[in-house]
């Protein structure tokens, strides 16, 4: 690491990033490309063997041949072990725990080994999701763990930590990794300004800086707001259909107000940040987020919905045959975390042992073991599915079920859940 009083940025020679998934991985890989020498730490072997071979482990458009150059070239390579670097990206799951607090185990972990290579001079920042006051919380882990980097006074140290939160979306990742503007918050003043020079190796955007505090809340914010405008569709859509209105209809109308932009109804919402974030928010102010934790309960209860409204048109039939259409948590991805799509499966799978149920998931080789368990469910194309189905549920907007040819669906009892057969 260079200049580190100066007016200049600094530049990082190493950066490793711990944590090598949706996030971690393309970081490591974007920061990489740019010709600094990036070490990628994770837990599972597997992750690592197949990163070192150029490939990418999950399904993101477009980021296999990045990653490939990136790793042939020697930037980036993966192990388990926590090297020295003169940064540090903490990208590991944050998950909450049954009372909805956050767990931090894995950014506890992560720090443990990080501590112990620290010279004095790194920074380190935390990318995951976090509740106000976590990458504090982290800098008082670490420095407690090695009180040789802390000065005299008590007070000052020599490792300077921040919080930059991640905003892309999964699917166009390898757009907005380069173009988000992000939020980059210190611990100091300091941290704030080595981590704003860090990710202006690679990213575009505006580098926003603040405290780590504010930072951890901004992203806490973002997916709240999306949450929240999300349970105002999702409870449109219920009330339409007491009233007989198509809520597609509706919403586009409303659209059309200048000052007018609501989300769009579904089964529910999935994956493992809007359906996890607004908690945090709750679970640091339980008496005053009553907006947040109630929006969070419409979109968790919108599953149930679906179900109950599947059940009632199957309940109609002795042996019913029915496909449903996408288990992923959204269109055109592979990623089943906390999806609706699949628990609505899984439930109507066991509702209905009579019922003779279809499952058709482009984007993944085999069912998930919640589902290939069930004796009742079966994985199929899309044609066959619905040639032989009674009823039909379209879950997931996903690229190739928005060109299924009407004709297919006459005479079929149809549940669409995203307005795409309108
Ligand atoms: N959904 C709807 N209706 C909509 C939009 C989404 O029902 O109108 C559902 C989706 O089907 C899905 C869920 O919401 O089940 C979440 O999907 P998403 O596309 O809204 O968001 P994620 O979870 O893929 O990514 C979000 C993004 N946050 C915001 O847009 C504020 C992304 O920028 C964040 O980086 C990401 O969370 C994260 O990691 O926090």
């Amino acid at each position: 690491m260079s200049a580190t009083t100066s007016p200049e940025p600094t530049t990082f020679e190493t950066v490793s990033v711990v944590g090598l998934g949706y996030i971690g991985l393309p970081t490591a890989a974007f920061i990489a490309s740019k010709g600094v020498r990036v070490i990628g730490v994770d837990v599972k072997q597997s992750f690592v063997d197949q990163i070192n071979r150029g490939e990418v482990p999950f399904f993101e458009p477009d980021f296999e041949a990045t990653l490939a150059g990136v790793v042939h070239k020697g930037n980036l390579s993966a192990q388990t072990e926590t090297p020295h670097a003169d940064a540090y990206i903490v990208a590991v799951p944050t998950p909450f725990q049954d009372d909805h607090s956050v767990d931090t185990k894995y950014i506890k972990a992560a720090s443990e080994k990080i501590a112990a290579h620290l010279k004095g001079g790194e920074l380190v920042v935390l990318e995951s999701t976090s509740p106000p006051g976590t990458t504090e919380e982290m800098a008082e882990f670490i420095l407690a763990a090695r009180p040789d980097l802390t000065g005299e006074d008590g007070k000052s140290n020599s490792v300077y930590f921040a919080h930059a939160p991640e905003r892309v979306l999964p699917g166009r990742i390898m757009v907005e990794m380069a173009e988000n503007d992000r939020v980059i918050g210190g611990v100091t003043s300091r941290g704030g300004e080595l981590a704003r020079d860090l990710y202006a190796t690679f990213s575009n955007g505006k580098l926003l800086v603040t405290d780590a505090r504010t930072a951890e809340m901004a992203k806490l914010t973002e997916n709240s707001f999306r949450d929240v405008n999300i349970a105002f569709a999702n409870e449109l859509s219920i009330i339409c259909d007491k009233l007989g209105i198509d809520v597609w209809e509706l919403i586009e109308l409303a659209n059309h107000h200048p000052r007018v932009n609501i989300l769009q109804p579904g089964p529910g919402v999935g994956g493992h940040c809007i359906a996890v974030d607004p908690w945090f928010i709750v679970a640091a102010a339980p008496e005053e987020a009553k907006l947040i934790r109630w929006a969070r309960e419409v979109n968790d209860a919108k599953p149930k919905y679906v179900v109950g409204k599947v059940l009632t048109k199957a309940s109609k039939f002795k042996a019913p045959v029915i496909a449903t259409l996408g288990i992923a948590f959204k269109a055109d991805i592979d990623d089943l975390r906390e999806s609706p799509s699949l628990e609505i499966v899984r439930e109507i799978a066991q509702e209905m042992p009579g019922a003779s149920i279809r499952v058709v998931e482009p984007n993944v080789e085999e069912l998930p073991e919640r589902l290939s368990s069930l004796s009742n469910v079966v994985h199929q194309d899309v044609d066959a599915a619905i040639e032989e189905a009674d009823i039909v549920v379209m879950l997931v907007d996903h690229t190739p079920f928005k060109r299924i040819d009407r004709e297919q669906l006459q005479e079929k009892v149809v549940i669409d859940t995203k307005g795409v057969w309108r």
